[in-house]
């Protein structure tokens, strides 16, 4: 199978997500600009939708929308617990998390890195944004992931929507549990060779 990817953008998180698991996969960079992939394809033909991340299996079919991807790739290694199993409430409440990430935080960032948005819809996306991250500093407190013991595709996608904080002047020194549990995210060898893969570390 293959990620389309574009570099720190949100497909960092389903890349995390397929190093974690330990599955076999291949990369292939997408210019948002161009809209072609490194391979000089017609990104659109793969995926209409114009965005990444977009995983391509083998028979060719193509799974789009982050969440969606994340979820499939934790269900192909269940002893992983990436995903919690079918009929879990820990599985209701990971859905719970990726959806509060999609739509509170990752879309709420959406205007900031928009130089056409006008800055009275930048400052309500901001004041948005921190109230959010306000809830889940203290929601999350010292628990070393989002679902608690265990490393969920959540925490990945969490750590890639954290991270561009840092672009957008969000700095995340206001909420100390946050910067830990990054930190602590970060330091994942599998994280860090995700972002090695994607250009974003040196050595
Ligand atoms: N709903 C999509 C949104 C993905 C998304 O926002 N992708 C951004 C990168 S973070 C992108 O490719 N933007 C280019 C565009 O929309 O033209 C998902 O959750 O996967």
């Amino acid at each position: 199978m293959k990620l389309y990817y574009s570099p720190g953008s949100s497909s960092l998180a389903p890349h995390i997500a397929l190093r974690e698991a330990g599955l076999a996969f291949d990369l292939e960079r997408v210019s948002l600009k161009t809209r072609r992939t490194a391979g000089d394809a017609d990104f659109t033909r793969i995926n209409p939708k114009g965005y990444v991340p977009a995983l391509q299996f083998e028979d060719g079919g193509v799974l789009t929308e982050g969440p969606a991807i994340m979820l499939w790739i934790g269900d192909q290694v269940p002893e992983k617990w990436l995903v919690p199993p079918p009929g879990t409430m820990e599985r209701y409440h990971l859905v719970e998390w990726l959806n509060f990430i999609a739509t509170e935080l990752h879309k709420n960032f959406g205007p900031l890195f928009d130089p056409a948005a006008p800055d009275a819809t930048k400052a309500a996306a901001r004041t948005r944004l921190e109230k959010r991250l306000d809830y889940l500093d203290k929601t999350l407190g010292d628990a070393p992931f989002m679902l608690g013991e265990h490393f969920t595709v959540a925490d990945g996608y969490l750590f890639t929507v954290l991270g561009w904080g840092r672009l957008v002047e969000v700095d995340l020194a206001r909420w100390p549990h946050l910067a830990v549990y990054c930190a602590r995210i970060g330091a994942r060898p599998k994280v860090l060779d995700t972002l090695r893969a994607e250009g974003l570390l040196k050595g």
